[in-house]
């Protein structure tokens, strides 16, 4: 049976259009679950939107729309985003699906069957736009002398009847599971954050609301719904056929890694596995909490207006480009600045220059020189053998990387070796040997080819399309354009079809 792999975004509010933040975590997502694929694992990866809550509602009666109708225009924008970000996911979950309703339900049932649930009055401080509920210790004070959440969100003091989930009881529990399990949290300044914040004490959480009606009905009072992040958080295991264990799906679970962004680790770390526990279900394996995005040196806001769309990034440069450059220019897991000379500079030196002037050189030799056949290497050389075992490790050196999301360091590795093939043609200087030498032409010719194609196919999860055109232009067959065919030696003679740049240079248009 194949290794199962279960990865997942986090699932968007529909307040607002996709962003280039959401861009991000679904693409570096997808580098994650197509890489699975390449290596033979059998992948569920979820993506989806988060429709409910008081920020959604709010949304919706600004527009003048009832929530569903919003939400479900908002949910089709990030439906596209995918798509246009070619996300390769399996399932994209909306959280006003009855299945959804299902799964959230048949949870809270058994978070009250387990005694984990009790009614009580909810007294303090909530910020909407966090969906959040704070202490009054954890608020600052912003620059007009309001009281704000820490994350700069403004508060409201809410009052209201209340569910409660005795998080309280579940501060040891989660200290010893943190313990047992090392690798629960990434990176490890984000565990170290969560570690502290369970250390300082943990209060029972509310779980309804009874203010608004916008949200999944708690079973048995219809005064309640629940609170979003409980209904959301569900979604996990929703798309995991729960509460049907017997389903296909739910052999996926408990999944191998949530990737979410930094200011949201807490509820993925701390409150979701112990509502998981308390229901008697596994928590995830991991969670992975990535850093932030400014645009050149600044928060991304509506009221700035500097607000990037991903889509209209990719019109003007190409999703692969893009994909590859927000992967490329931020260790993950830290923050960085979006700015666009870095984008175009990236593209042009790095994926024009590095890697496609590389295959277009060698490609064109090819075409030229051995009659448009895959040449036959003879006898090969120290040089020859370096370049080429440089570049058949890489799926090892990558397993190892990507297992610990770290997605700018395997392309880091994928283009150390890029850059050894450059110095290695010049070196070699294949059109000087065409004269002297045909022979030994066809053999460095071939050996570029061979590191080429073992290139293209690692590279296939962060630029799918781009990569399966080089795969073209080299003649790999469909099935063998994965990391366990890299073993299959392909023939020489074969017809290759006549190279094409895959990355043309980036040209800013006079204005
Ligand atoms: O928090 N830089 O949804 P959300 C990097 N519905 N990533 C960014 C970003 C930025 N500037 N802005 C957004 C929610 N993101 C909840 C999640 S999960 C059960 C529920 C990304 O629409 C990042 O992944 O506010 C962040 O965690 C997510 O979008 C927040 O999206």
């Amino acid at each position: 049976m194949r290794k199962r792999f279960y990865i997942t975004t986090p699932i968007y509010y529909v307040n607002a259009a996709p962003h280039i933040g959401h861009a991000y975590t679904s693409i570096a997502a997808d580098v994650l679950a197509r890489w699975k694929r390449l290596d033979g694992y059998d992948v569920f990866f979820l993506t989806g939107t988060d429709e409910h809550g008081q920020k959604v509602a709010k949304a919706a009666r600004d527009e003048g729309l009832e929530p569903q109708a919003f939400v479900d225009r908002v949910s089709a924008e990030f439906r596209a985003m995918a798509a246009r970000m070619n996300i390769s996911n399996d399932d994209f979950i909306r959280t006003t699906e009855p299945r959804h309703y299902a799964a959230c339900s048949e949870l809270w049932r058994r978070l009250v069957a387990n005694g984990h649930i009790y009614l009580g009055h909810y007294e303090g401080w909530y910020a909407v736009r966090d969906e959040a509920f704070y202490g009054e210790d954890e608020l600052v004070i912003g620059p007009d002398g309001t009281k704000l959440a820490p994350s700069g969100a403004p508060v409201e003091w809410v009052r209201e009847p209340s569910y409660f989930f005795r998080l309280s009881a579940w501060q040891n529990k989660l200290l010893e599971f943190y313990e047992n399990n090392p690798d629960f949290i990434a990176p490890p300044s984000r565990r170290n954050e969560v570690l502290s914040f369970v250390r300082s004490g943990l209060s029972d959480l509310s779980i309804s609301r009874t203010s608004f009606r916008w949200g999944v009905p708690v079973p048995g009072d219809a005064d309640h719904v629940m609170y979003v992040w409980l209904d959301a958080l569900t979604n996990y295991i929703t798309a995991a056929g729960f509460p049907n264990e017997n389903s296909e799906r739910w052999a996926f679970w408990p999944a191998d890694v949530h990737i979410v962004g930094k200011e949201i680790v807490r509820f993925h770390a701390v409150y979701w596995p112990a509502f998981l526990m308390a229901a008697g279900i596994a928590p995830p394996k991991r969670v992975f909490g990535h850093g932030w995005w400014t645009v050149e040196g600044q928060k991304m806001s509506k009221s700035l207006g500097n607000v990037i769309d991903p889509c209209a990034l990719a019109d003007t440069y190409g999703v692969d480009p893009v994909r590859y450059f927000l992967l490329r220019e931020v260790p993950f897991g830290n923050d960085g600045d979006f700015s666009y000379r870095s984008l175009v500079n990236r593209l042009n030196q790095e994926l024009a220059n590095d890697l496609g002037n590389l295959a277009q050189r060698s490609l064109m030799l090819v075409a030229r020189e051995c009659g448009g056949q895959r040449p036959e290497a003879s006898g090969l050389t120290a040089d020859d053998l370096s370049l080429k075992n440089a570049a058949y490790a890489l799926p090892e050196i990558l397993r190892d990387k990507l297992d610990r999301q770290a997605l700018h360091e395997a392309l880091d590795e994928i283009w150390k070796v890029i850059r050894a093939a450059n110095i290695y043609i010049d070196r070699q200087a294949p059109w000087v040997l065409r004269k002297t030498d045909p022979r030994r032409m066809a053999t460095v010719l071939r050996v570029l080819l061979d590191s080429l194609r073992v290139i293209a196919t690692v590279l296939q999860p962060f630029m799918p399309a781009s990569m399966a055109r080089m795969l073209d232009q080299l003649g790999v067959p469909q099935d063998l354009r994965n990391n366990a065919s890299l073993a299959v030696d392909l023939p020489s003679g074969v017809a290759l079809p006549a190279p094409s740049a895959v990355f043309p240079r980036f040209v800013e248009k006079a204005t």
